[in-house]
């Protein structure tokens, strides 16, 4: 497609997401002032009653098959392994929308404005939404859930009205998994934000992630998440990479001092995706993100928010990447979604494979779960699916996904075969030498005397086919 033709539908979708679409049924058409529907107070989906689990011989797309919240696996409730969150983003401001068309989703509750009222009956269509699926979380970007204002105050004014009215609707148990800054979409962070080229958008973006951070405290958050979208460049001959490398060091330096003045004790969260929208992000992977960490002294301050469709546009496994988090003390979050095989973005899709949720949980198992961390559904309806059920059917199916893979991983454990096949696998290491060796205490002269003594090896079968066979056993 020629490029002022891609553009054309890229200000299309901006345009079509901001104006008003008639001729659709409204739950509850906004009044000139918009007031009065702000403060509506109707339930949103009156045919979705609350899911409940109904077990695996259900046919009810409305019930959970495997996700029973309250029954034990593994020695914990499996609320707690799972802690599941909605993401607001995708299931209340997903549009359908995509670089070549209009948004197909206009929900019934939606007036095509972008108000303040508008913000705060989507609010309560999310707490709704939340108490019917029967998850006790809930994410957050700070622009998606509050009109932008003409300036910082008017910004910061109108998430305050919006916060507060969450605040109330949360009540006692619901709370957000995460919030975070949205510092992509806005043309001012085009050449990022904390590694931006401009003083004074990086100052903006300490502004935003201030107010950000606040709101989340003041909700309760269990974390808070930076995704650096823009933090990374289109090409190296008009980047200096070491000076905006120095400078994100610098914002998450003075993040964490904020948290601690704050009195903020939530994780906060780093994601690692490698491109899109920019052609190398910074956080390419969560081996990169590590050694950034590492080498300007944050390790202990951050953890890694692992998003699983992140992880194959880097060219890992989900499996691969939490495991990399996992063996560094990193592990903190994941973006429970998948990416399709056939597609080389991020198309940020329900996980229903059975097979990559199993291998997920197992990480997750390893770690003895990941609270404060959960499981986002950082994923969205395909454009073509429009009917409301829509989005509780792929909630539903996305945990009952996960829930599978945690009950696979008790099977796994159960049977041991898998386990006792890998400890095998490295027994050698199980002698005085191989103690020597991994308590690095086994030198050069000493192994060669060694290799000389042993001779010729008979190195064993890595057994790969075998463990495949007793993976799939469990599925
Ligand atoms: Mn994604």
């Amino acid at each position: 497609m020629k490029a002022a033709k891609f553009s054309f539908f890229i200000l299309c979708l901006h345009v079509v997401s901001l104006v008003v679409i008639v001729g659709i049924p409204q739950t509850c058409p906004a009044d000139s002032s918009g007031s009065k529907c702000g403060d509506w107070a109707g339930e949103f989906f009156p045919s979705i009653p609350k899911i409940k689990y109904e077990g695996p011989s259900s046919k009810n797309p409305l019930a959970f098959k495997w996700y029973n919240p309250e029954e034990e696996i593994l020695g914990k409730k499996m609320k707690d392994w799972l802690r599941f969150s909605v993401a607001f983003w995708h299931t209340f401001r997903g549009t359908g929308g995509d670089p070549f068309g209009a948004p197909t989703k206009m929900w019934p509750w939606e007036d095509g404005t972008n108000s303040v009222a508008m913000a705060k009956r989507r609010m309560r269509a999310n707490f709704e939404f939340i108490d019917k699926l029967g998850v006790d979380f809930w994410c957050f970007h700070d622009r998606d859930i509050a009109p932008d204002g003409k300036t910082l105050e008017e910004a910061n004014a109108n998430l305050d009205e919006v916060i507060a009215l969450a605040k109330e609707l949360q009540g006692t148990k619901i709370r957000p998994l995460w919030g975070t800054a949205q510092l992509f979409m806005h043309p001012r962070y085009m050449h990022g934000a904390a590694t931006s080229s401009e003083l004074g958008v990086y100052a903006y973006a300490a502004a935003q992630v201030k107010k950000a951070m606040e709101v989340t405290h003041y909700l309760g958050g269990e974390n808070y998440v930076f995704w650096g979208g823009r933090e990374g460049y289109q090409t190296l001959l008009n980047t200096d990479m070491e000076r905006e490398l120095n400078h994100m060091a610098s914002f998450f330096e003075a993040a964490v001092a904020y948290k601690k003045k704050i009195g903020y004790n939530g994780t906060l969260l780093i994601e690692p995706k490698p491109q899109e929208p920019t052609k190398h992000q910074y956080d390419w992977d969560a081996a990169t993100t590590a050694n950034f960490l590492r080498k300007y002294g944050l390790l202990g301050e951050f953890k890694l928010n692992i998003e699983c469709n992140h992880a194959t546009l880097s060219g890992h496994s989900c499996h691969h990447e939490l495991e990399t988090a996992r063996i560094n003390g990193l592990l903190g979050n994941i973006d429970a979604n998948t990416g399709d095989p056939q597609i080389g973005w991020d198309t940020d899709q329900f996980m229903t494979d059975i097979a990559e949720a199993t291998l997920v949980m197992q990480s997750v198992v390893r770690n003895g779960g990941i609270a404060p961390g959960g499981f986002n559904f950082d994923a969205k309806l395909r454009r073509e699916s429009t009917d409301v059920e829509d989005l509780f059917i792929a909630h539903v199916g996305g945990m009952d996904t996960m829930a599978r893979g945690l009950r696979n991983v008790a099977k796994l454990i159960e049977d041991g075969s898998l386990a006792e096949l890998v400890l095998n696998r490295y027994q050698s290491f199980d002698s005085e030498l191989g103690a020597l060796v991994e308590a690095g205490k086994a030198d050069f002269d000493l192994l060669e005397k060694k290799a000389m003594e042993w001779g010729e090896l008979q190195v064993p079968s890595a057994k790969q086919e075998l463990a495949e066979m007793i993976f799939q056993s469990v599925l």
